[in-house]
């Protein structure tokens, strides 16, 4: 369903998924193929088709969301036979619904409508049974290998075995290069065994592409913007060219307080290598703060420690109340409780903030079918997602939650999902989704950045905020190396995938074009030479878990156009990084709006009520940063910035 896998990584599995259990409806099917329908028809046909599209997709949902929480054969088989049917609805339901795209006279939301049916998925069925169903038979295997993966310093041991959370961790923690590298070397090798598998499921995607009508996938995806496939196209390098500047200022900065750190270990060609940017994929550069800090101790943003130390109160608050000498079960069980209840004060933290704008509270379903945690006794999918479960107040989260910085800002993330599933509600099931999917990612990601310095303190997250210069330059370098490095690399994901789709990245080429890609945009490298059994695509949950990714590109550059709207509706008159609209119903009630036409009219028109603009413009975030962009010019200065290969 569109909701979902265009707009969010849950949306993924449903999206994939969603479909539904019984034989196609007769219902739709029977209005009469003649060849010009008339515009009473085309209504009617559309009613219908929304029926059928919600119930078609509510068992799909449930299948995915079992297979993801739960990861087993038996339920990847599940949840694969109930994507088949889904999809095989679906694509019979276009077919069905094409006629009545003609119709004179048609209402412009009928259109809309019978436009959007064919978005409705990234997972194009082929019509060849066999091949639809080893299609969403390699869907749900490759999610369940993502999400299971495990590396194993003794492949005998699984005492040994080490998953993506312990990884993560020793990336974002450990300073250590042959640590990082270890690391990074072990979660990547679980790319190796899905490389065959992915071979496979793009001819597979093409085909289906193929029999709906587009030329391959990348086409269909990119046929979701109100623009033309080639516009859209055009559209992202634009805005890719007006950041870039930004971006290479930073990267030139953060590669030389690196050289400081690793010295001749770093190489010479003005290249990053991935493992030591604190993060897996090197796309969020915030957990290697400590080592490029301009102002050391100017400001407090030390919010992982407090996140830590409040779970640890947690923690000794449980004991304490425990009567009678704990057994080492009774210990393992209160450290889980210390984790749970964590967790949900990280989420209330972040429910908080929506409500204090005038969203409402969050329904006792979500809290009760959440998972907020890794599960100790079975394989989960941990990458953080929201569910719609039935285009209603059925909502979740997926997620494993660890009182980090990180984790409590994705919080807000999957809230913005969350939310945004909640304001549209009440649109017809078709219309339930993103204005584009850039904005499903942005929602929340605008409410982070109300995280300024002095909320954070407010909260009890951070220390005493302080307003001088250099307190300024170092909260900016913090959120730059979250929001400025990652814009690179939101690009080059889907431009890596487009050329997979279109043929002109060849199987044999899959790895080395990641890598140029990767240097090109990020001016970031691999850290160890890499063999042709590599596939390190695999090692990145949206590749096999195939959500379209260019949507978190798009939500970059949108939510400081939001933020900037938003602060000025508030009557914000400052700076805009230091602009928190915490407790504003005015400006709440504006994006509440803005949410609740869902898709319902092109994204133009909806980002041209909130902003009064209706193109993607990165002057918000570059305005945003102008204070470190200076700094970094200067410290930049007399400096050979750039690297070999560099696009
Ligand atoms: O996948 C996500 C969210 C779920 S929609 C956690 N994000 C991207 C990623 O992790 O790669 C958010 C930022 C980019
Ligand atoms: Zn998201």
């Amino acid at each position: 369903m569109k909701p979902m896998h265009a707009s969010l990584a849950l949306a993924v599995a449903l999206a994939l998924a969603a479909c539904s259990s019984s034989k196609a409806p007769e219902t739709s099917a029977q209005a009469p193929a003649r060849a010009a329908p008339t515009a009473a028809e085309a209504h009617a046909f559309v009613a219908q088709m929304n029926k059928d599209y919600k119930a078609q997709s509510l068992e799909p949902a449930a299948a995915e969301w079992v297979a993801e929480t739960y990861i087993t054969g038996d339920t990847q088989m599940l949840t694969a036979k109930a994507q088949e049917r889904y999809l095989k609805w679906l694509s019979d339901e276009i077919g069905r619904a094409r006629p009545y795209e003609a119709a004179a006279g048609i209402e412009p939301a009928d259109k809309r409508a019978l436009q959007l049916l064919k978005l409705q998925t990234a997972i194009p069925a082929p019509k060849n049974p066999a091949h639809l169903t080893e299609l969403t038979t390699l869907a749900s295997r490759l999610t369940a290998a993502y999400g299971a993966g495990k590396y194993c310093t003794d492949a005998n041991d699984p005492k040994t075995c080490r998953n993506l959370d312990d990884a993560s961790k020793i990336l974002a923690e450990d300073r250590d290069w042959n640590d990082d590298l270890a690391a990074w070397q072990g979660w990547h090798s679980v790319g190796r065994g899905m490389r065959g598998d992915y071979v496979r499921f793009v001819e597979l995607l093409n085909e289906g592409a193929k029999d709906l009508g587009y030329d391959n996938v990348g086409t269909m995806w990119r046929a979701g913007y109100d623009m033309s496939p080639a516009d859209f196209n055009a559209e992202t390098d634009r805005l890719w060219s007006q950041v870039k500047p930004l971006y290479s200022q930073l990267q030139c900065y953060v590669r030389r307080r690196l050289k400081d750190q690793y010295g001749d270990r770093m190489p010479a060609d003005g290249t990053i290598p991935a493992h030591v940017t604190g993060n897996m994929w090197a796309q969020d550069w915030s957990n290697i703060y400590s080592l490029v800090q301009p102002y050391p101790g100017a400001g407090s943003l030390d919010v992982d420690a407090r996140l830590q130390a409040g779970r640890d109160a947690e923690y000794r608050k449980l004991l304490a109340a425990f009567k009678g000498k704990p057994t080492a079960d009774d210990l393992a069980a209160l450290d889980r409780q210390a984790d749970a209840g964590n967790a949900l004060v990280m989420v209330k933290r972040a429910e908080d903030f929506y409500t204090s704008i005038g969203f409402p509270a969050l329904p006792a379903s979500f809290f009760e079918k959440s998972m907020f945690l890794r599960p100790r006794d079975r394989d989960a999918l941990c990458h953080a997602s929201a569910w719609p479960m039935n285009f209603a107040t059925d909502v979740r989260f997926k997620m494993c939650i660890r009182p980090t910085a990180e984790d409590q800002y994705t919080v807000y993330h999957e809230m913005g999902h969350i939310y945004y599933f909640l304001a549209y509600k009440d649109q017809p099931p078709i219309f339930q989704g993103g204005a584009n999917d850039g904005f499903h990612e942005a929602i929340g990601d605008t409410i982070r950045l109300n995280l300024t310095p002095a909320y954070l303190h407010r909260i009890g997250l951070a220390g005493a905020a302080s307003e001088d210069e250099k307190a300024v330059i170092n909260a900016q370098m913090k959120l730059a190396l979250e929001k400025v490095a990652f814009l690179p690399f939101g690009l080059l994901i889907d431009k890596w995938r487009w050329g997979v789709f279109d043929g002109s990245i060849k199987p044999a080429q899959y790895n080395t074009a990641w890598w140029e890609l990767r240097r090109k945009y990020q001016g970031v490298s691999a850290p160890v030479a890499r063999d042709a059994a590599d596939f390190d695509p695999g090692a990145k949950n949206h590749v096999p878990t195939n959500v379209p990714y260019m949507r978190y590109f798009l939500a970059d550059i949108l939510q400081f156009q939001f933020q900037r709207a938003l602060c000025k509706d508030a009557g914000f008159d400052g700076p805009l990084y230091q602009c928190s609209i915490y407790g504003n119903k005015d400006a709440g009630a504006k994006f509440w709006r803005m949410l609740g036409a869902g898709a319902s009219e092109p994204w133009q028109q909806t980002l041209k009520t909130l902003t009064g603009k209706d193109d993607m413009d990165a002057s918000a975030i570059i305005d945003y940063f102008q204070p470190l962009h200076a700094w970094l010019q200067e410290q930049n200065k007399g400096v050979d910035c750039g690297w070999t290969g560099e696009g």
